[in-house]
């Protein structure tokens, strides 16, 4: 592996891990806009970031169980009509670091901020795949493809030197509704080397471990994607796992993303005057369900008041009948006054009425995905 041609990244970025880099930018920045600046996006990376220098030759085979196999080059996917679409993508390892508190889990330490709302640019996958004759909303092809694999350029460890892979139903591959993207642009700028220049998948609603950078093949499978972070990560276990009695294939790779939220306009401990304090921070939910609510306790979860949400417009170049914000998170803010010591909660509810669970140790597992717990921080009044 060969760290020597990495990107230059934001100094702001707290590193988790430096080779393969995984960095997520500080709290407040989450809050200073709607759509993520990409040089605060999260980067979550398994081995070196791959260099593509040449365009022309670059393309992306599609195989498997089709009838006609297909190489596209940059121009085919450029000729598809274009979409933008607003989505978070959210790490599943995000707020790990917490988790860990209560007992320990393996993977790379993350606070609250492995996610970030941008503006996806690209391609529908469910007009990818009708180049290679698989109409919209197919959830078998007729040789028995079900599942639409990703492999990517890059080499990581954990397949053994092989590429970074992942899959997605079919039926919703071919779902235009679903805004399954091959995306070239980011915030409106061309995609950049550490979100997956020059093409990558975005699913929105799903954990981002299925949104595969780099592209370098589509495969149609009859069965999912049998590579490491499908099959071996990546899967909600119960707190009674451990690594001597995990069974891997008893469990389905997780897809969807539960209710989340948290405070990013605190740290974990905040001292200062007694008065009025600014709470904010993002909610978001996966499968494209919105948040309804997002209620804020100064006292530890006994008393609740609702915060007030918004949606706003980052880039205004982006006509509105092109927008969608379905996938994307909310920000919320609440002003309180904080008179002794408090211990300030957030949890938010989507639309279908799901709620984050109070305790983390109720949700721990071995891998430390998922933490979704109430989001608390404390603050210390000074006299
Ligand atoms: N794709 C490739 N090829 N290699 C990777 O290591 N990491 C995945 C996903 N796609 C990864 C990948 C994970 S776990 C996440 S959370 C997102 O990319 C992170 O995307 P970002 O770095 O653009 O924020
Ligand atoms: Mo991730």
């Amino acid at each position: 592996s060969n760290y020597s041609e990495e990107p230059s990244r934001h100094p702001s970025l707290k590193i988790n891990a430096k080779e393969p880099f995984n960095a997520e930018p500080p709290r407040q920045a989450l809050v200073s806009s709607y759509v993520t600046p990409t040089e605060f996006f999260y980067k979550r990376n398994h081995g070196p970031i791959p260099v593509v220098d040449d365009i022309e030759r670059y393309h992306v085979s599609v195989n498997g169980l089709i009838e006609k196999p297909k190489e596209l080059f940059m121009k085919d996917i450029l000729n598809l009509p274009k979409y933008n679409v607003t989505a978070t993508l959210q790490c599943a390892g995000n707020r790990r670091t917490a988790m860990s508190k209560t007992r320990t889990v393996r993977g790379v330490g993350w606070d609250i901020s492995a996610l970030g709302n941008a503006i996806w640019g690209g391609a529908k996958l469910a007009d990818v795949l009708e180049l290679v004759g698989i109409p919209k909303l197919t959830s078998t092809t007729p040789a028995g493809g079900k599942h639409v694999e990703f492999v990517s350029i890059d080499r990581c460890k954990e397949e053994n030197g092989g590429p970074y892979k992942a899959s997605i139903p079919l039926s919703q591959a071919t779902d235009p509704e679903a805004d399954v993207l091959l995306a070239y642009e980011m915030n409106g700028e061309t995609l950049n080397r550490d979100h997956g220049y020059p093409l990558r998948v975005v699913v929105p609603g799903v954990i981002g471990a299925r949104s595969v950078k780099w592209l370098d093949s589509i495969n149609i499978d009859s069965q999912e994607c049998q590579g490491f972070f499908m099959q071996k990560d990546y899967k909600m276990f119960p707190p009674s796992v451990n690594w001597d009695n995990i069974n891997w294939s008893t469990r389905r790779p997780q897809m969807d993303f539960p209710v989340q939220s948290a405070i990013c306009s605190l740290e974990d401990v905040n001292v200062g005057r007694k008065g009025k304090i600014a709470i904010k921070g993002y909610a978001v939910s996966g499968g494209g369900r919105g948040i309804e609510r997002v209620d804020i306790s100064i006292d530890g979860g006994k008393t609740w008041m609702e915060a007030s949400r918004y949606q706003k417009p980052g880039l205004e170049y982006i006509a509105d009948e092109e927008r969608s914000d379905k996938w994307a998170w909310v920000l919320f803010e609440a002003e309180a006054d904080v008179h002794s010591n408090a211990e300030i909660v957030a949890k938010a509810v989507d639309t279908a009425a799901n709620v984050q669970p109070e305790n983390v140790e109720d949700i721990w597992n071995l891998r430390g995905i998922l933490n979704t717990s109430w989001h608390r921080v404390h603050v210390q009044v000074r006299h």
